[in-house]
């Protein structure tokens, strides 16, 4: 990524280029070393990582700048394992302020955190993710903050930070390479298939949001009515033309969301073949496409709570997505299905959002970009006290399931409307949220009454004859397209009534 700046820059002038030349030759790309303990009881070595911002080669010298270590301050033996408590000391030497952070460590398989203070923490294979919380993630410009935690290890280790987030961008030099790998200029842009005459794209074209309304290519409100997968990995037949064919057609649908599980069995990100799972995005994509339907790309997150669990895998695969589907005027971008657990919209989604978005945009100007909400893809309100500014096109989502969500998140969809927020139902169903349970019909009616005189666009889960009360197919019937009405389940008669508008 410099190396291309530098190439920029080098056209711009010999001025710039020496001006990053200096900034380099004094190291300020990336430092890594050791460094003395901090603490002299300590007999533990302290690890120094050193990681900065690249310089900002636009306007003046302006060098942001952290300084993060970690080291232990005391370590037990814990029954043949190795217990320590770990302190991470970050040093806001930028000249801003900082209100979120976060470092990745590796640490051996099997490690356990007991207790932390200042933040949270997560093992998740050979990795430790710690997230400043509560006192420790706001760092004013000049402060130095310490958090700590108490972790037993299976054999002794000297921690090593792999990785250092600030304010939801990737720092160190790894950060470089990761976005290099995720650079796509090799992606040659995909051919869109054209569309049907008289079909929704045809008629509408490319989407934009307008306040808090979708509009379609000729600024009229336009609405999106579909049905979501269930996980592709788990229902991969349904991803069929003829089962598009049979929503548009029969049901007047106009979009399918394409739902990718990241880290539940088979997720992207959990052992999932990911050729794959591309290559069944690829066929709903193009399906969608020649049937002139929208289709939007879910990076479902669930079990992995928090999009920046998996925020490096989604770097590079909204990248590749977007590089190959830029030519395509009907792909919308959904960038993480249901926040959950202390995923909160300031410490983690909203920075989140804020890093994969410019990613998608290099590629793609101005895709429909979904992005989640937190609790599930409930509190719209705390979204819209604090929406992302300076990007056009961005949606949010609520999700409801009929059964347990009520007048207390419809309330929220009112207040965030009020203040501006565009909102996309790209999940709900009528029953529980578990997925299952009996329907509550009545509630599912005051949604769609709130839905349809807001002209909110909306998907139902899930396209599916899975033995749950969501699957819009009745589990006894196997055919993946041209259903009868009396093979869809009490959902999916109520859904098809509710999009063909009856
Ligand atoms: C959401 C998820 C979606 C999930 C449905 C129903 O989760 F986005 O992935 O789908 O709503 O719970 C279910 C499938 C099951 C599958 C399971 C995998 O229907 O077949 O086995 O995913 O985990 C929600 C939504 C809301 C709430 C909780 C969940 N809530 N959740 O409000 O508490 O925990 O899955």
């Amino acid at each position: 990524m410099w190396f291309k700046e530098h190439k920029k820059q080098i056209l711009i002038g010999v001025i710039a280029v020496l001006a990053i030349a200096a900034a380099l030759a004094v190291g300020i790309f990336i430092g890594r070393g050791k460094q003395e303990t901090p603490n002299p009881t300590t007999d533990t070595e302290a690890v120094t990582d050193t990681a900065t911002e690249e310089p900002d080669t636009e306007s003046d010298a302006d060098v942001s700048q952290y300084n993060v270590e970690i080291f232990t301050s005391g370590s037990w033996d814990s029954n043949g394992s190795v217990g320590a408590t770990y302190n991470v000391r970050f040093s806001n030497t930028s000249d801003a302020d900082v209100s979120a952070w976060y470092i990745e460590v590796e640490v051996p398989e099997g490690s356990t955190v007991a207790d932390s203070w200042g933040c949270t923490t997560e093992v998740k294979g050979k990795t430790l993710t710690i997230t400043a919380v509560d006192w420790g993630a706001a760092v004013a410009k000049g402060q130095t903050i310490e958090v700590g935690f108490n972790m037993t290890t299976p054999t002794a280790i000297t921690p090593s930070i792999s990785a250092l987030y600030v304010d939801g961008k990737k720092q160190d030099g790894s950060a470089a390479a990761t976005t290099e790998e995720a650079s796509t200029e090799e992606i040659e842009p995909e051919e869109r298939p054209e569309p049907e005459s008289g079909t929704p794209l045809e008629n509408h074209g490319a989407l934009q949001v307008e306040g808090t309304q979708l509009v379609d290519a000729s600024g009229a409100p336009y609405q999106l009515k579909g049905v979501s997968t269930h996980g592709l990995a788990w229902f991969p037949e349904y991803v069929n033309k003829d089962a598009f064919q049979t929503i548009r057609d029969d049901w007047g649908g106009n979009v399918i969301r394409l739902a990718m599980y990241t880290d539940e069995s088979g997720g992207y990100c959990s052992g999932g073949d990911k050729e794959q799972l591309k290559a069944l995005i690829d066929t709903g994509v193009n399906a969608a496409t020649e049937l002139g339907m929208y289709v939007i790309i879910d990076w479902h997150i669930l079990h992995d709570t928090d999009p920046k669990i998996n925020q490096g895998e989604a770097e590079k695969f909204f990248a590749e997505m977007s590089a190959k589907y830029a030519n395509y005027d009907n792909v919308l971008y959904e960038i993480c299905n249901e926040p959950n657990g202390g995923a909160t919209w300031d410490g983690s989604i909203k920075p989140y959002a804020e890093t994969i978005i410019p990613i998608i945009r290099k590629n793609d100007k101005d895709a429909i970009i979904i992005v989640g909400t937190p609790t599930w893809s409930q509190d719209v309100d705390i979204v819209a006290d604090n929406p992302i500014t300076g990007q056009e096109n961005i949606m949010y989502t609520v999700h409801f399931y009929a059964a347990t969500h009520t007048d207390n998140i419809r309330n929220k969809v009112t207040y965030a409307l009020d203040k501006g927020l565009p909102i996309f139902v790209s999940e709900f169903s009528l029953c529980d949220a578990s997925g299952n349970g009996a329907n509550d019909l009545n509630q599912a009616e005051k949604w769609f009454d709130l839905i349809n005189s807001n002209n909110l666009s909306y998907c139902s889960w899930s396209l599916s004859n899975k033995a749950e009360t969501s699957a819009l197919i009745q589990s006894g019937c196997s055919k993946t397209s041209g259903w009868e009405e009396s093979e869809l389940s009490e959902t999916g008669k109520w859904i098809r009534n509710q999009i063909r508008g009856n």
